[in-house]
């Protein structure tokens, strides 16, 4: 924590979007998490369908589900997580990844210094499709496909292409001066951090600047645009809700 003398902060929370910058986090404890200091960065308090957490390890780090029905998107920020999941027994590094399926059959344990941001929200079970079992991935294994074909933009699709998912997690990467090639405005929400570099992200009428180890909140409908800055490329990683129709 780094103590203000200003009162200033680049954090900015609204109706429909926010950003929540590495100054104004409060770490907590959460009970089924031991031994971790947990930022709760975007929950249904603030108003979207899903939580995400940036989540630092002490030594006996120990996770299990936070409650039933829930899935999880764990990502590797820094440092080395045991998943042990069924029969599975997975040692996860540095841009490694896991989806944790919503059946609650894992835990985790992680070195302590670890860092790990977590996506989670309720499973949406489509009739007469099994849900997803877990799985796990290297985001460096993951190819980079031009956006829309613009090489500037390079999108990484982290789950599979299923119906059987309920979101995604991409990570996107864009040259300096690489933009979203449109102003977005779609009914699916957004969670995102920024794991590499700075930029402009435009929310709503809004325009925010934005760097490495900020958290974005965008919730359904609001315009979207980022513009990446900088002297070398930028990366974020994000949650989107996906292969569900809106509500009726
Ligand atoms: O997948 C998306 O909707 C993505 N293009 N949005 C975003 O990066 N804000
Ligand atoms: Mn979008």
């Amino acid at each position: 924590m780094t103590p203000s003398h200003t009162g200033i902060t680049r954090s900015s929370v609204h109706v429909d979007h926010a950003l929540i910058t590495p100054e104004s986090h409060v770490p907590l404890h959460l009970p089924a998490w031991q031994g971790v200091e947990t930022v709760v960065l975007i929950s249904a308090e603030m108003g979207a369908g899903f939580s995400q957490y940036l989540v630092t390890c002490g030594a006996g780090a120990q996770m299990t589900p936070l409650r039933p029905g829930e899935e999880y998107f764990l990502f590797v920020l820094e440092g080395t997580v045991a998943v042990g999941a069924g029969e599975r027994d997975w040692h996860l590094g540095g841009e490694e990844f896991a989806y944790l399926a919503s059946d609650g059959d894992w835990q985790l344990s992680a070195a302590e210094g670890s860092r790990l941001l977590i996506f989670a929200r309720t499973y949406a079970a489509l009739a007469g499709v099994e849900a997803p079992h877990t799985l796990r991935g290297s985001l460096a294994e993951v190819a980079k496909e031009p956006f829309l074909g613009d090489e500037g933009a390079l999108l990484q699709v982290l789950l599979p292409d299923d119906i059987a998912f309920d979101w995604g997690i991409n990570v996107f990467e864009f040259v300096p001066g690489g933009t979203l090639p449109q102003v977005e405005s779609h009914f699916m929400e957004h969670g995102l951090y920024l794991l590499e570099g700075q930029g402009v992200y435009r929310l709503s009428d809004s325009w925010y600047p934005v760097q490495q180890g900020d958290a974005i909140w965008m919730g359904p409908y609001v315009l979207q645009w980022f513009a990446a800055t900088g002297k070398s490329n930028s990366r974020y990683i994000y949650y989107k809700e996906m292969q569900r129709a809106p509500l009726g």
